[in-house]
């Protein structure tokens, strides 16, 4: 099966996908940025769920219901704090991707939407991030038809373009 990226600017909390990631916290209990937005929208059924998993480490990646989200499900996946790279930051940002792709399978979603996991609070450089972002995603086997890359601001749209140089909205 072909996998079709796509680039979008928005905001995730509203996109009509099998799933959204979210670039979470150890905790899973919610926090500020792509985290704060999900959980306001998806309502607090969300985080009591997320009580009864006992968090995630980096890298990793665990599956909720979307609740109120349009989505079905909720990724959760915990970015790397960017301490300057030479600390397995490119190697633990690329594990977010493919595991979250992993969940994205273990539950047969064909559509599922990315944030630009650690590129705010945690740091990361845009430009090292979405390389990666794309990279690892195009490199991951998977049954998913549908990647679309959700840039919050235009920052991240051009980063994401400087990597592909293609326009807003149409085939990566
Ligand atoms: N839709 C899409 N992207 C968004 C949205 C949104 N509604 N809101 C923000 N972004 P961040 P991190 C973009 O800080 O760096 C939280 O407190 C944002 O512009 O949300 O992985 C967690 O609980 C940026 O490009 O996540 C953790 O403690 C990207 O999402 C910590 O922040 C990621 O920014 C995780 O930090």
């Amino acid at each position: 099966m072909t996998l079709r990226l796509e680039l979008v600017l928005g905001d995730i909390t509203a996109e009509d996908v099998d799933a959204i990631v979210n670039a979470a916290n150890h905790t899973l209990l919610g926090g500020g940025g792509v985290d704060g937005a999900i959980h306001r929208a998806a309502g607090p059924e969300l985080v009591e769920y997320c009580r009864t998993l006992g968090g995630c480490e980096t890298g990793e990646a665990t599956i909720t219901p979307g609740f109120n989200l349009t989505a079905r499900w909720v990724i959760h996946t915990v970015g790397p704090v960017w301490h300057g790279g030479g600390h397995g930051e490119p190697e633990l940002l690329a594990s977010c991707y493919r595991e979250s792709l992993a969940r994205a399978d273990e539950v047969e979603a064909e559509t599922v939407a990315f944030p630009a996991i650690s590129t705010g609070v945690f740091g990361y450089p845009i430009e090292a991030a979405t390389a990666i972002a794309i990279e690892t995603v195009r490199s991951t086997p998977t049954n998913v038809s549908e990647v679309r890359f959700v840039a919050f601001n235009q920052e991240t749209v051009d980063a994401y373009q400087s990597i592909l140089d293609l326009s807003t909205g149409t085939d990566l």
